[in-house]
């Protein structure tokens, strides 16, 4: 048996404005800093003590790593990180309001954007303020692998390999595994985790900064079907307002 926790990083500025985010590199609002704070004293209080971190190569969650590790004293933990679980790449809807492309094109191609498995919103082009094609981070990233625009199907894909080659290494050896990752990258760990079919998938919301805990079994498939949050009544609330995004 080991123990796997997931975390979405605390409220970004954008996910405060309301904007689509995906790649970009934004920060935590005030907020989101105490919901990361927060989460690190659910970890404590709950008894649960992670040996060591993955997170993607963007602020908003290695900060709230690093600040969740704060709280539990943790900071010396051994640290991974990867492109592999970067947020979702939103295409050209980086940067957009997620209210007014809600009213522009109207409920249904919104959700289908957002939240249909496999219809990406439209490619990024390379010379737009918001792509990452460039960036030094991803120099080792091969080309054809540099995403313009993802759908979910998109993000298995690519985050899966990390799962096999760098996440389930550590909990075999029985290791506590922390996840500090993002909305939709964390809903795609979650569709694999939990077997969860293509249409399923679209009803499901993880909200910012409350750590979702799964006992895994020695196949690495949970104990409990759907894990459990740390705080479950504000994780109830904080689903609810992730549905609504978008709604004026
Ligand atoms: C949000 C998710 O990603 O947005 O890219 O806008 O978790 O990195 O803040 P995160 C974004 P939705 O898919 O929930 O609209």
């Amino acid at each position: 048996m080991s123990t796997l926790v997931l975390l979405r990083h605390g409220e970004s500025v954008w996910n405060a404005e309301g904007l689509f985010t995906g790649w970009v590199d934004v920060n935590l609002s005030e907020k989101g800093e105490e919901e990361a704070r927060k989460g690190g004293r659910l970890l404590l209080d709950a008894g649960v003590r992670p040996d060591v971190v993955h997170t993607s190569l963007l602020k908003r969650a290695i900060r709230t790593a690093n600040l969740a590790l704060d709280e539990a004293d943790l900071n010396w933990l051994p640290i991974r990180r990867s492109w592999r679980l970067n947020e979702r790449h939103y295409g050209a809807l980086q940067g957009k309001d997620k209210a007014q492309t809600r009213a522009e094109f109207g409920d249904e191609q919104f959700m289908t954007w957002r939240r249909s498995y496999d219809t990406p919103p439209p490619p990024l082009a390379d010379d737009n303020e918001f792509s990452q094609v460039g960036d030094r981070r991803y120099a080792d990233l091969p080309p054809e692998l540099m995403p313009r625009t993802e759908c979910l199907a998109d993000v298995v894909d690519r985050m899966l390999p990390y799962w096999y080659d760098s996440i389930v290494p550590d909990l075999a050896a029985g290791r506590t595994v922390l996840v500090a990752a993002h909305g939709n990258s964390l809903r795609a760990l979650v569709k694999h985790l939990d077997g969860i079919d293509d249409d399923t998938i679209a009803g499901l919301n993880i909200p910012t900064g409350i750590p979702l805990l799964y006992e895994l079994n020695d196949d690495f498939t949970p104990r409990k079907t759907g894990g459990e949050y740390l705080d479950p009544e504000a994780a109830k609330q904080a689903i609810e307002a992730v549905k609504n995004q978008g709604k004026k």
